[in-house]
This record gives C-alpha cells, sequence and structure tokens, in this order.
C-alpha cells in the first residue's frame, strides 16, 4: 500500500491541548490553605513550561483511539483531525500529575545541594522565591498530590486494573529504577573523575551516560507515552511499540538538552547555560563533542521513524509521533 504523507502542523495541534493542560492545571492548583505552600507549587507548574510530557501523553492516548479510516479522510479533506472530548476526560489529570511530577524534579534539581540553579523557565528558581525549606516541600507535595489527582481525577469509565497498572509505573518511573535512581548516577558522575562512585558498574562511556539519560529524563518521558497509550486501551503490540518509540524520544530529548546547553543563549533556554562543562558533568556533549552529539541525533531519529513506519499505528498519529519527535531534536529551547 502506498505511504500516505501527511503535512502535519505541530503547533496547530499543540497550542489548543497545551491550552487545556494549562486550564486543568490551574483549577487544579487553585489557591488553598497554606497559602505559603501553593503558592510554591503554583510558582513552578504554571510557569512557561513546554508540556513535551503532557502533548505526548496526548497523542499517545489518541494514536490508540484513531482508526486507519479517520486518517484517510482527514488526509483527503487536508485537515488535522479535532480532539476527542471524552478521550480527552479521561487523559487530562493523568497528564497533569506527570506535570505535577516533571515540575518537582525541576524544583529538586534546581536546589543549592544538587545543581544549584538561579534560574528556570525564564523566572528566578523555586528555592530563590520561597526559600530551600519551602521549595522543598512544595516539590514533595507536588509528587503526591499529582498521585491524589491520577487516582481522585480519573474518570470511573476507566477500569480499576488500568489504573492501578498507570500508578504503579509512575511509581517505577519516579523512584530508584526511574528519575531519582538517575539523578543519583548523574551525581556520581558528576565533577573530576575521582568524584565517581567506583562501585559503580559500567563498561564504557557511552554505556555510562546513557544510562544516566534513560534513567533520569526519559524514564518519565516514556512512561508519559506509555500511559496515554495505556489509559486508551492499547493492545501489548501498540503498548510495545510507543514504549520503544519513547525510549527513543527520551534520550534524544536529554542529547538535545545536552546540545541546547552550550549552543542556546539564556533568554531563548529560560536557564543558564554553559552549567554542564562548569559543573563537569557526563552529558553526550562533554563525553563525545557537538559532533558526536548531532550524529547520534541523527541515529535516534532515523531509528523512531522506521518504528513508526513499521507500526500498525494509523498514518495520521503516525505523522503526528514523527512531528514530536522531530521536535524534540531540533527544538531551540
Ligand atoms: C522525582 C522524587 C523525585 C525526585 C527528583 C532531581 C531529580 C530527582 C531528578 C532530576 C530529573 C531531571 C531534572 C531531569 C532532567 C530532565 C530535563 C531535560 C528537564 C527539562 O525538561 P523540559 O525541557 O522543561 O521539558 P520545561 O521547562 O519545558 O518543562
Amino acid at each position: 500500500m502506498t505511504k500516505i504523507t501527511y503535512r502535519f502542523d505541530l503547533e496547530k495541534y499543540s497550542t489548543l491541548r497545551r491550552k487545556l493542560v494549562e486550564q486543568r492545571l490551574a483549577e487544579y492548583l487553585a489557591p488553598k490553605e497554606p497559602h505559603k505552600l501553593w503558592e510554591a507549587m503554583r510558582y513552578s507548574v504554571l510557569s512557561a513550561g513546554k508540556r513535551i510530557r503532557a502533548l505526548l501523553c496526548i497523542a499517545c492516548a489518541e494514536a490508540i483511539d484513531i482508526k486507519e479510516s479517520q486518517s484517510q479522510k482527514s488526509n483527503e479533506i487536508g485537515e488535522e483531525l479535532p480532539f476527542v472530548p471524552c478521550l480527552m476526560e479521561t487523559v487530562l489529570p493523568l497528564c497533569c500529575a506527570i506535570e505535577m511530577v516533571h515540575a518537582m524534579s525541576l524544583i529538586h534539581d534546581d536546589l543549592p545541594s544538587m545543581d544549584n540553579d538561579d534560574l528556570r523557565r525564564g523566572k528566578p528558581t523555586n528555592h530563590k522565591v520561597f526559600g530551600e525549606a519551602v521549595a522543598l516541600l512544595a516539590g514533595d507535595a507536588l509528587l503526591v498530590y499529582g498521585t491524589q489527582i491520577l487516582l481522585e481525577k480519573t474518570p470511573r469509565t476507566v477500569e480499576a486494573n488500568t489504573l492501578i497498572s498507570v500508578a504503579q509505573a509512575m511509581a517505577k518511573a519516579i523512584g530508584p529504577e526511574g528519575m531519582v535512581g538517575g539523578q543519583i548516577f548523574d551525581l556520581a558522575f558528576t565533577g573530576s573523575p575521582a568524584a565517581s562512585d567506583n562501585n559503580m558498574v559500567y563498561t564504557s562511556d557511552i554505556e555510562a551516560v546513557e544510562r544516566i539519560h534513560l534513567y533520569k529524563t526519559a524514564a518519565l518521558i516514556r512512561f508519559s507515552a506509555w500511559s496515554g497509550a495505556c489509559i486508551a486501551g492499547a493492545s501489548t503490540e501498540q503498548l510495545a511499540v510507543i514504549d520503544q518509540y519513547a525510549s527513543v524520544l527520551g534520550l534524544a530529548f536529554q542529547i538535545a538538552d545536552d546540545v541546547l546547553d552550550v549552543t542556546a543563549d539564556i533568554s531563548c533556554l529560560g536557564k543558564t547555560p554553559g552549567k554542564d562543562q562548569v559543573l563537569h558533568k557526563s552529558t553526550w556533549v562533554t563525553c563525545f563533542g557537538l559532533d558526536g552529539a548531532h550524529k547520534k541525533l541523527n541515529e535516534l531519529e532515523a531509528e523512531g521513524f522506521t518504528l513508526l513506519d513499521n507500526s500498525d499505528l494509523a498514518n495520521y498519529s503516525q505523522a503526528t509521533l514523527k512531528a514530536l519527535l522531530r521536535y524534540a531534536i531540533h527544538r531551540k529551547k
């Protein structure tokens, strides 16, 4: 069968969906007591993030919901498919939980005991505004509140077993087998070679850096994609392909981040560039140079496209997921 090529407008696709996520986040984070805590939570979550994890979650839910017949129709009339309101209702609490967990990881990552950053999303970091104690607690509160939102607000049309699987996968993506573990690997390989933890077994620089990236960054990105598909009723085969795709995207997203740390300026990035070199971080760029990073990004883009081409996802969904992968790799901030 001839492959249909879509002209996919990611900006148009993202704008509406991002707005829905942000409206819902603002609703869940409406001011309450203790005021200082909610203010600190809102400060970080509602600031100008790209929302790629939420968009990925929605796109993967839609990829399971959209059938090839709808996909072809949209191509004939040359228009993007509208979002399905009930699917959006199903997935929005999950998207918000993910964005809250992500924001908490940024708050903690910026603390003086971690990366010690002053600027995030173009604004002073949470601890610079609220102090370290409140920033720490705002992060803790977001982590738990995200889980509460997922379990409390996901519509009861989602089967209990599905919701349990999603909550279990979220815990795994966050904990020692995910982000927290990744942050420990990251800290262990930060600083002079003597600072690295010699108890960690790794056979090469590639393996060490890839492990940091997969745990620290790709785990939550993989969860975002997988959970969107899962909650929309994906088959085991569909979940496997989405997970492989998101693993590629997650690694690419962090390598692109490493590249931007040396190529982008502060106003575009919204955070201080050049920190990886200053902190002697093990990143794709500090280990393999900019050329090495670009080469790897090209390989990952090709790998992600092939995975999607060989999948049974509708053409329209393949185009959406390809556009998100392209964005993760070629973004300017
Ligand atoms: C999760 C319990 C728990 C603790 C946190 C600090 C920490 C443990 C993990 C660090 C995770 C981290 C900050 C990874 C970096 C991932 C990354 C590239 C973040 C930037 O994401 P963007 O570019 O940010 O999507 P915006 O601001 O656009 O949302």
